[in-house]
């Protein structure tokens, strides 16, 4: 397409932290790498802090800073609201903005409870009627190797799913003088390892598998229940989960375990997934995201064993916008591939995945873990009935 039929959509992003750096530079790379038809420009970055704001600006190349995410909602030029912000406040603006008429793309998870979930999911379902887009950031979703163990599964090469084993493994919490940060407080966050890794885990088994949670027995606990502020002026009360770890039944029956933990010593960001099916397995680990483990019975026994497919070839998803073969992705090209696949969907008039119906399920996954944990891991059932 030559540069004069190009269409353009303003990016309004709200806030500055680690988020809003990944989503920056995935705007600006999906632009890049994988020229979409319609064009991201970064219009304004919101965030209550100006200076903090300022900097992350400067350094994207964002057109102007909003210190109040209204402003940046109500600005013309702003077509698309990207929120990179903490949970509590993912309903209130994705909801003004969908009411606005702008694309909205969510940090996961959601929101911070499922009757707000619900509102979000409901507002975008009559925004969608109108040609107005939403998307909630499972970026795992589009790793690669996640994305070829989906088509796998669908195409049957493992036969039919009998049982799945999921982890979500961080430590950045086991030093027990690590500060409080919002993710820390339940107002805040929602809750703590469950919503923050527990949700990725969630949806990558929905996704990859095709099959929804349909009931759990969890447990939760919190390891330290008080930690030093960030600003040295004492302590503070963790109000959230440091581990929650259950058990789930898959539509169809297949059962399956999760763990979520920010206290897992020694792993840093191992997400992992194995599936076991009737024909075959599958296995990944985000510690070794170039990698997807494929063992498949119908290869004769003298070979036969889990084969780890590089997953860096050009007939791979997502592979050929970026490096020849061989030449390895990172936790940051999920970002470009979220927000090319956004651009596209909106180009096209369709509705993207993983849609805020998407967020809520695993939102209803949640608050069934909680539930369950608080009722002495009594068997919970989840909602599965679509929005
Ligand atoms: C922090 O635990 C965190 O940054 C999550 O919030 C992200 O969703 C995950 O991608 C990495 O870990």
């Amino acid at each position: 397409m030559s540069g004069a039929e190009r269409r353009s959509i303003g990016i309004g992003m709200v806030g500055y932290a680690f988020m809003g750096m990944a989503h920056s530079q995935g705007w600006r790379n999906a632009r890049s790498f994988f020229d979409p038809a319609l064009t991201p420009r970064l219009v304004a970055l919101g965030g209550r802090n100006r200076a903090a704001a300022e900097e992350l600006a400067r350094r994207f190349d964002w057109g102007a800073v909003e210190t109040d995410w209204r402003e940046l909602v109500a600005r013309d030029d702003v077509e698309l609201v990207d929120i990179c912000t903490p949970g509590d406040t993912h309903a209130e603006i994705a909801v003004a903005a969908l009411q606005a008429g702008k694309h909205v793309l969510c940090e996961k998870p959601l929101a911070n409870s499922v009757a707000e979930a619900e509102a979000m999911a409901a507002a975008a379902e009559t925004a969608a009627a109108a040609g107005v887009r939403s998307m909630v950031g499972f970026t795992y979703r589009r790793v690669p190797a996640v994305a070829l163990a989906r088509k796998l599964v669908a195409e049957g090469r493992i036969g039919q799913v009998r049982q799945v084993r999921a982890e979500y493994l961080q430590d950045w919490l086991s030093d027990a003088d690590a500060p409080m940060s919002w993710r820390l407080e339940k107002d805040r966050a929602g809750s703590g390892a469950l919503g923050d890794i527990g949700a990725h885990a969630v949806d990558l088994t929905q996704f990859i598998t095709g099959l929804p949670v349909t009931g759990v027995s969890g447990l939760t606990d919190t390891f330290v229940p008080e930690r030093p502020l960030a600003d040295g002026s004492g302590t503070g009360r963790v109000t959230v989960d440091d581990s929650a770890v259950f058990l789930a039944r898959l539509a169809g029956g297949a059962p399956a375990t999760f763990t979520a933990t920010r206290f897992a010593t020694g792993r840093k960001n191992a997400l992992r997934i194995e599936i076991s099916g009737s024909e075959g397995a599958l296995a990944f680990d985000l510690e070794d995201m170039n990698a997807l483990h494929l063992y498949e019975d119908a290869v004769p026994s003298r070979t036969r064993g889990f084969t780890r497919i590089l997953v860096t070839e050009p007939d791979h998803p997502y592979v050929s916008a970026w490096w020849p073969p061989g030449h390895m992705l990172g936790y940051e090209h999920g970002f470009s591939h979220q927000a090319a696949d956004l651009l596209t969907a909106i180009d096209a008039g369709q509705d993207p995945a993983p849609s805020f119906a998407d967020g809520l399920a695993v939102q209803r996954v949640l608050a069934a873990v909680e539930a369950s944990a608080a009722a002495g891991s009594a068997w919970t059932t989840v909602d599965t009935t679509p929005v």
